[in-house]
């Protein structure tokens, strides 16, 4: 497939996954839009953070056998092969999110799968958040520094057909860092996925700026690095815990050129133009005319 600047791409959001839904019955629903982008002529489909089951974190989940189902030892290259055949086909890339166990080393991983039929990319995430040890108090857990190991994979980017990709999973969306570090490599289009519920227990003041937030830190992001910013969210009222929607395709100006406007399955659509990252990246922020390095030290010191 020869390179494009310019084409379609698309933020597959999820509605809620239920405790009882089986990874087979999400699989036919992430088919379902994959055929929706096919239709809209999609080169790039981005789907949210761990897809395939519920947002298990928010459950302590004390038997080992149990917390195991959620983990997959390898890509579950036969439990999408219908959607691996239509990527093969149609010379789309898709991304999405599972839990991976990795040797028994646990990550929350995305990858990337491109017309090849083959994983070209893989990020784990780094920015775990959340907590460790069961908290009673808390209405619902998010233990993700219990059930994940930090990404040891760094924040890599893919040379492919559609651009220089990386990849970001949820809280890391919230970081500069992780963006600058992306387009320091010449990343020109980031892809990520999220759960994020509206309540957030430790703050529940912030909880009417969730969408507010959400959009914010990918905005701010995008035009300060001069890159597209794909944004997939599994929304919904998932086992009673509300999660956040708002899908986005954000452009390099920093604008929303595309918007969920549910918290259900939804296909976010928008036409990508790599040229515009040129415009931020050769003025406003042109890193090698305009960016300081030696004043920024504080920033990598690990104790401050
Ligand atoms: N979820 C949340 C996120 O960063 C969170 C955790 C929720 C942080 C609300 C701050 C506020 O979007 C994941 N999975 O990282």
């Amino acid at each position: 497939m020869k390179n494009k600047s310019k084409y379609t791409a698309a933020a597959a959001q999820l509605g809620p996954i239920d405790p009882g839904d089986t990874k087979e019955s999400v699989v036919a629903r992430m088919l379902d839009l994959l055929i929706e982008a096919k239709t809209k002529e999609t080169a790039l489909v981005v789907f949210p953070e761990l897809c395939l089951t519920t947002f298990f974190p928010r459950y302590y989940i004390t038997d080992p056998a149990n917390l195991d189902t959620y983990y997959e030892s390898e890509v579950p290259i036969s439990l999408m092969s219908d959607m691996f055949e239509l990527v093969r086909k149609e010379q789309i890339i898709i991304s999405f999110g599972y839990a991976e166990k990795d040797n028994g080393i646990p990550f929350n991983t995305s990858v990337y799968v491109d017309s090849s039929g083959n994983i070209i990319g893989k990020y784990r995430k780094i920015h775990l958040p959340g907590h460790y040890e069961y908290e009673p108090e808390r209405p619902f857990q998010h233990l993700e520094k219990r059930y994940f190991t930090k990404g040891n994979l760094g924040f890599p980017t893919f040379d492919t057909t559609l651009g220089r990709l990386g990849m970001c999973i949820c809280n890391d969306r919230r970081w500069p860092e992780t963006y600058r570090v992306l387009a320091l490599q010449g990343c020109e289009v980031v892809t990520l996925g999220y759960n994020t519920p509206k309540h957030y227990p430790l703050a529940p003041e912030h909880d009417h700026l969730q969408e507010f937030h959400n959009h914010l830190c990918m905005q701010a992001a995008a035009y300060a690095n001069g890159m597209w910013v794909i944004a997939s969210a599994k929304a919904g009222l998932e086992d009673d815990c509300e999660l956040i929607g708002g899908s986005c395709i954000i452009s390099p100006r920093g604008e929303i050129v595309a918007e969920a406007k549910t918290t259900m399955d939804e296909l976010v659509v928008a036409q990508v133009d790599l040229n515009e990252c040129k415009l931020i990246r050769e003025n406003i922020f042109n890193f090698n005319l305009h960016r300081q390095p030696e004043e920024y030290k504080l920033l990598t010191k690990i104790k401050l």
